[in-house]
C-alpha cells in the first residue's frame, strides 16, 4: 500500500498527477481538491480562529464590541416575546448560556457552509467570511453604547478567518485514493485508477498538525482573552473600595418573628449570591463608579448631572427593604427576591430638580430611566412620588451593588415589577410622558405600567416530594408589595380552605413567610395556597401567563404522604 512510500515521495507524485487533471478539480497548490467535510472542518478552524482573534482584540479595546456578544445582545433586543417566553420557561436564567451555545451551532454550520464553497472558488469563503464580519460589525455599531472603533474586532477577526482559511485548504489532503475517488462526483467519473494515489500520509498528517494548532490557539486565546477582560475592570474591585455609608434613615430593625424556622423555607432576606437575576445584559457592564455620572433632563426641569460621590454623601440616604420581583415569574416560580436596600430617596432627588407630579401639574406623566447597556424603563412619576419608597439604590444586604445587580446604581421602586421600575446600570433618568415614549419591553408586547400583583407560594414541601404521614409543616412565602399581606390560607386537596399562621410583618413592601401545621394523611395530596391582600383582594385562581402583565393562578404541589 501507500504507506510503504516515502511521505516527500507521495506528495511530489501527487501533485505531478494532478497537474494533469482539469483545472476545476484542482486546490488552490495545484493538488487536488480536499474532500467536503475536509473542507468544512477547515471553514470551522477558521471560523473559531476568526472569533479568538475578536474576543482578543475586544479584550484589549471593548469586550462588549466582539462579534459573539454584540450579535448575541442584538438577538436578544430582536427576539419576539413568545420566543423569549419559551427560552425563560426552558433555560430560566441559563438562557444567556443557551443563547450562545445555539450561536455556537449555527456558526458552526454556516462556516462549514462556507469552507465547503471555498473549496471550489476561494473567493466564495471570503465573501462568506466577510458576511459574518460585516454582520458582527453592524451588530457592535448599532449597539446603544455602540461607536466606531466598535467594528475593530470583527475586521480584525474576518481577516484572520480568510487567511486561516486560505492557508488550511491549501494544506489541506486532496480527494482519496481510488474507492474514494470513484465515488465521488467531483473526480468527474473517468477517475485514473492508477494515476491518482491517496493523500499521502504527510499531507495528512501536516494538516491535521496544523488545523489541530489552529483550534487549540484559538480556544487558549479565546478563553485568555475573556478571562482578560472580565479581570481588567473587574467591578467587584472597585466595589470594594466603595464604602456604604450610615444612612440617615435606617430601616427598623426586623422583628423577631419575622423569620419563620422551617427546613426548606426561603430565607426572609435573599442572599446577594442567591438573588435572581434577569436582565438582556450578555456581559455585565463594567463600570467605573469614579467616572460613573447620572443625567437628569426633560419636560419641566433644568438639566442636572449628579456623581456617584454626591449621591453617596447626601444626607437623605436612607435604607428599606423591599421585595423585588419580574414579571416574568410564573407562579410559584423564584424570581422574586427580598433585600435590604440603601439608597437616595428618588421623589427628594425628583423635587430638587423642579419635578412635580402630574396631579400637581407637572408636564410628565412618565419617568424612563436608561442603563449602561441602553435599557429603557418607564415608571409613573405619580407613582414614584407618592410617598412611597423609591429609591436609587447604592447597596443591597449591606454591600454596594453587586455587579450583576447593577452597580454602582439601579433604581427600586415598591410594588412595581422590575421591568417598570427597577433598571439597573442607571446612566439616564428623563422626564416625558407615556404618550410621547415607549420603554424597551413595551413595544415587545408587555403593559405600560404594571402593578406587582398579589401570589403566594408554597416552598416546602417541594413538588413531587415525599413526606412523612403526621404533622408536616407546609411553608412559603406570600407577597402583595405596597398594599401589605392580610392572609394566608392553604387547601389540602378538594378540602376547605384553612388560615396558615403568618410571621411577623416587616413592612407592607416586603413578603411575608407562612406555615401551616397539617396533619398528613397517607396517599396522593394536593396542597393549594392563596393569599388576600390588605385591600381584601383574594389571589385569582384563574391561571394567566406572564405576559403582558403578570401571572395570576393559585400555586399547587402534589406530594406523597408515606404511611407509618
Ligand atoms: N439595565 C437593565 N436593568 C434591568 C433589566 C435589564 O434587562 N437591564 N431588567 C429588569 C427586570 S425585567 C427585572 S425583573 C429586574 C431584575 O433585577 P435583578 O436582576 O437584580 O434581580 O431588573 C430590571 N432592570
Ligand atoms: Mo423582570
Amino acid at each position: 500500500m501507500m504507506r510503504g512510500r516515502s511521505p516527500r515521495r507521495v506528495r511530489y507524485r501527487n501533485r505531478g498527477v494532478s497537474e494533469q487533471q482539469s483545472m476545476s478539480r484542482k486546490n488552490a497548490a495545484g493538488g487536488p481538491r480536499p474532500r467536503p467535510v475536509t473542507a468544512a472542518l477547515c471553514g470551522v478552524v477558521a471560523a473559531g480562529a476568526g472569533l479568538a482573534v475578536a474576543e482578543v482584540a475586544g479584550a484589549l479595546t471593548k469586550p462588549e464590541a466582539t462579534p459573539l456578544l454584540a450579535v448575541g445582545a442584538t438577538v436578544i433586543d430582536l427576539v419576539p416575546r413568545p420566543l423569549k417566553e419559551l427560552a425563560i420557561t426552558l433555560f430560566g436564567t441559563a438562557d444567556k448560556a443557551v443563547l450562545l451555545a445555539g450561536m455556537a451551532v449555527v456558526l458552526a454550520a454556516f462556516a462549514g457552509a462556507t469552507g465547503v464553497m471555498a473549496r471550489s472558488r476561494r473567493p466564495l469563503g471570503d465573501a462568506g467570511i466577510a458576511l459574518f464580519g460585516t454582520i458582527g460589525a453592524v451588530a457592535a455599531l448599532t449597539r446603544p453604547e455602540g461607536g466606531p472603533l466598535d467594528v475593530l474586532p470583527s475586521v480584525l477577526g474576518a481577516g484572520a478567518a480568510i487567511a486561516v482559511l486560505r492557508l488550511l485548504l491549501r494544506v489541506a489532503p486532496g480527494t482519496p485514493g481510488p474507492a474514494g475517488a470513484a465515488s465521488d462526483p467531483d473526480t468527474g467519473g473517468r477517475t485514473e485508477e492508477a494515476e491518482t494515489p491517496a493523500p499521502g500520509e504527510f499531507d495528512r498528517r501536516r494538516f491535521v498538525l496544523l488545523a489541530s494548532s489552529a483550534a487549540a490557539l484559538s480556544a487558549a486565546g479565546g478563553l485568555g482573552a475573556r478571562w482578560y477582560a472580565s479581570s481588567r475592570l473587574e467591578v467587584a474591585r472597585a466595589n470594594n473600595a466603595v464604602r456604604l455609608p450610615r444612612p440617615a434613615s435606617p430601616a427598623a430593625p426586623l422583628p423577631d418573628e419575622a423569620e419563620l424556622d422551617v427546613a426548606g423555607l426561603d430565607p426572609f432576606f435573599t442572599p446577594n449570591d442567591d438573588f435572581y437575576r434577569i436582565d438582556t445584559a450578555l456581559s455585565v457592564p463594567q463600570i467605573d463608579a469614579t467616572t460613573w455620572r447620572l443625567r437628569i433632563h426633560g419636560r419641566g426641569i433644568t438639566e442636572r448631572e449628579y456623581t456617584f460621590d454626591d449621591l453617596l454623601n447626601r444626607s437623605d440616604l436612607m435604607e428599606r427593604d423591599i421585595t423585588l420581583a419580574c414579571v416574568s415569574n410564573p407562579v410559584g416560580g423564584s424570581y422574586i427576591g427580598n433585600a435590604r436596600w440603601i439608597g437616595v430617596p428618588l421623589a427628594a432627588l425628583l423635587q430638587e430638580a423642579g419635578v412635580r407630579p402630574p396631579g400637581d401639574g407637572g408636564p410628565a406623566d412618565q419617568l424612563v430611566s436608561r442603563s449602561h447597556d441602553g435599557m429603557s424603563i418607564g415608571t409613573p412619576v405619580a407613582d414614584v412620588m407618592d410617598g412611597r419608597d423609591a429609591m436609587l439604590a447604592l447597596g443591597m444586604n449591606g454591600r454596594p451593588l453587586p455587579g450583576r445587580h447593577g452597580f454602582p446604581v439601579r433604581m427600586v421602586v415598591p410594588g412595581l415589577y422590575g421591568y417598570v421600575s427597577a433598571c439597573k446600570w442607571l446612566v439616564e433618568l428623563e422626564l416625558t410622558t407615556f404618550d410621547a415614549f415607549d420603554a424597551y419591553w413595551v413595544p415587545r408586547g408587555w403593559a405600560e405600567q404594571a402593578p406587582i400583583k398579589p401570589q403566594s407560594r408554597i416552598d416546602t414541601p417541594h413538588e413531587g416530594g415525599t413526606v412523612e404521614a403526621g404533622t408536616v409543616p407546609v411553608a412559603g412565602v406570600a407577597w402583595a408589595q405596597h398594599v401589605g399581606v392580610q392572609a394566608v390560607e392553604l387547601r389540602v386537596d378538594d378540602g376547605p380552605w384553612q388560615e396558615a399562621r403568618l410571621a411577623a410583618e416587616d413592612t407592607a413592601d416586603t413578603w411575608r413567610q407562612w406555615v401551616f401545621e397539617w396533619e398528613a394523611e397517607p396517599g396522593e395530596h394536593r396542597l393549594t395556597v392563596r393569599t388576600t391582600d390588605r385591600d381584601g383582594q383574594t389571589q385569582t385562581a384563574r391561571a394567566s401567563n406572564p405576559a403582558p402583565d403578570g401571572a395570576t393562578g393559585q400555586h399547587a404541589v402534589d406530594v406523597t404522604v408515606a404511611g407509618r
